[in-house]
């Protein structure tokens, strides 16, 4: 599958957990997928369906500041697409952003430990 901006996707149906997971990506030579616009969250959302939704993507805030950022790049979110009532940080523990396995697929925080299937991306590098 392949995004309007050159990004390929692939999902993997193996349960890992998120640092795992960005692990996987990139010895495929990818990254936890990013989300830079409502086009993009389409179309991750809809990939997603395959499997019923619940999958990481590559957004967490675990380090000092915070902030969410995506692991490829290190930048801050510009576009978020939370689930209402999220990101709750349930329990002090959620750090990493999985697809919502309720429908809309939208974001929901969860422990970085929990074992999902994930999304990767390829990006040509100019
Ligand atoms: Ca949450």
């Amino acid at each position: 599958m392949v995004l309007r901006d050159g990004k390929l996707l692939y999902l993997s149906t193996k349960k890992l957990n998120w640092p795992s997971a960005v692990d996987a990506c990139a010895s495929l030579g990818m990254e936890l997928v990013s989300i830079a616009s409502f086009a993009e969250q389409r179309v991750v959302a809809k990939l997603s369906d395959q499997v019923g939704g619940n999958v990481w993507i590559g957004g967490y805030n675990y380090q000092k500041d915070r902030q969410w950022r995506w692991v490829g790049n290190g930048e801050v979110l510009k576009y978020k697409f939370w689930l209402d009532k999220q990101p709750d940080n349930y329990k002090n523990k959620q750090n990493c952003i999985r697809i919502s396995p309720i429908r809309g697929r939208m974001w929901d925080d969860l422990e970085c430990t929990a074992a999902l299937p994930y999304i990767c991306e390829y990006k040509e590098r100019k």
